[in-house]
C-alpha cells in the first residue's frame, strides 16, 4: 500500500490526486509542517532536506513529488494518463512536468519560502517582485499553449496536468498572476475533476 506522507496545501496533493484518478489504494500520513518538526532527525530521515511530500510503497521511500508521480504511473498506471513512452507526445509529456514544478513551481515556491523566513518589515519587495515576475511569464508561456487543444498534451487529460494544476492551485494562492483566459478556463477545467475535489478537501 503506497502511504503519503502529507500536509494540506502541499506537493503531496499531486500524489493523493493521481492516486484518485487512477483508482489506487492509499493510505494518508499527516505531517506536522512547523518547521521545527521538518528539522528534526525523525523528519530528516524522511527527507534529507525537510520537505514536504514523502511518500513510500514497501522498503522504497521517495521524495520528490515528480518522481512518485511517475513512479506510480510507470508501477501501476497500465499505460494510463501518460503517452506511450519514447513517443513525441511522451517527450511533451516530460517536459510539461518538468516545467511545472522545475521552471513554475520554482518561483512560486520562492515567494512562499520567502515571506515564510522574513518578518514583515525585513523583506525584500524586489525580490518578491522579481519572482512573480518569472511566474507571470510561465503563466503567459501557458496561455499560448492552449488555443488548440483542451489539456497540456494533446487532447486528453494526463497526469502532465496534475503536475501543473498543483503548479496552478499555488499560484492562485500565493501571488497576484493574471491568468489569460484560456489558461483561466483550463485551470476551471482542472478543478471541475472528481479526483482534484478529492485531493484537496483540506486545502
Ligand atoms: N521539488 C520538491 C519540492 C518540495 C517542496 O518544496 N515542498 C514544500 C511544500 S509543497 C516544502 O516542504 N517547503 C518547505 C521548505 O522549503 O522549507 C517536490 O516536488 O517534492
Amino acid at each position: 500500500m503506497l502511504t503519503i506522507y502529507h500536509a494540506p496545501l502541499t506537493r503531496s496533493i499531486r500524489i493523493i490526486w493521481l492516486c484518485e484518478e487512477l483508482g489506487i489504494d492509499y493510505k494518508i500520513q499527516p505531517v506536522d509542517f512547523s518547521a521545527e518538526y521538518r528539522s528534526t532527525p525523525e523528519w530528516r530521515r524522511m527527507n534529507p532536506v525537510g520537505k514536504v511530500p514523502v511518500m513510500t510503497d514497501g522498503n522504497l521511500k521517495l521524495f520528490e513529488s515528480g518522481a512518485m508521480l511517475q513512479y506510480i504511473l510507470d508501477r501501476y498506471g497500465n499505460g494510463r494518463l501518460q503517452p506511450e513512452t519514447g513517443s513525441d507526445d511522451h517527450g511533451r509529456f516530460l517536459q510539461w512536468c518538468w516545467f511545472s514544478e522545475a521552471t513554475f513551481a520554482r518561483p512560486v515556491g520562492e515567494i512562499v519560502n520567502h515571506r515564510r523566513a522574513f518578518a514583515k518589515g525585513d523583506r525584500s519587495e524586489a525580490v518578491i517582485q522579481e519572482m512573480a515576475d518569472r511566474v507571470q511569464a510561465c503563466c503567459d508561456a501557458l496561455e499560448e499553449e492552449f488555443h488548440e487543444r483542451p489539456f497540456i498534451v494533446g487532447g486528453s487529460f494526463s497526469a502532465a496536468d496534475i503536475m501543473l494544476g498543483y503548479t496552478l492551485l499555488l499560484t492562485d494562492k500565493v501571488t497576484p498572476a493574471t491568468m489569460g483566459p484560456l489558461l483561466d478556463e483550463y485551470w476551471q477545467r482542472l478543478q471541475s475533476r472528481p479526483a482534484y475535489t478529492a485531493a484537496t478537501a483540506d486545502v
